[in-house]
């Protein structure tokens, strides 16, 4: 089975995102039945403990087996993520970054975003798990993603 990883600081947000993405298969899945279409792709999500945790090894190894993984980013402080980009670029993930709690911003995440975009080159979603501001999009990008590897 395909696996997205969720990665990210101490509350960052991963549990919500994780949630918030399931519920959108369940949407998903709910109406592609109605339609009676079959062969869904199943995907395992994967919830890590923080990438800022130094004694625990559990987000490594998840970031050597995920096929396409979400780096979390909150604030314009994201030297770590950065570091763990490089690992999951090694690793062979296929990585989309998303800035976290997006409703916290005034501008909806978008200056952190170009940032990161700029030192990273990888392409950022702003995303609410609260208001579930730009879930499905990132959620379409997972498939796509998951689609070419
Ligand atoms: N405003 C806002 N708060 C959020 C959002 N997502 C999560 N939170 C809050 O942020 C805190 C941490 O969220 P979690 O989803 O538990 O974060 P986590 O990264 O899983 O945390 P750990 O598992 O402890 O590392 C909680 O109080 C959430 O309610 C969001 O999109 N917007
Ligand atoms: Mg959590």
């Amino acid at each position: 089975m395909k696996q997205v990883g969720i990665f990210g600081k101490r509350k960052s947000g991963k549990s919500a995102l994780m949630y918030a993405l399931t519920k959108q298969k369940i949407i998903q899945d709910a109406a592609f039945s109605a339609m009676e279409i079959s062969g869904i792709t199943r995907v395992m999500l994967v919830d890590t403990v923080g990438v800022d945790v130094e004694e625990d090894s559990t987000a490594e190894k998840t970031a050597q087996s995920v096929d396409v993984a979400l780096m979390l980013i909150t604030d314009d402080s994201f030297e770590l993520e950065l570091g763990w980009i490089g690992k999951l670029r090694k690793a062979g993930s296929s990585i989309i970054v998303v800035i976290s709690q997006a409703d916290k911003f005034p501008d909806g995440g978008k200056a952190l975003a170009a940032a990161v975009n700029e030192v990273s080159g990888l392409k950022t979603f702003c995303v609410s798990s609260q208001t579930g501001a730009g879930v499905a999009e990132l959620d379409e990008e997972i498939n796509r993603r998951l689609a070419k590897e």
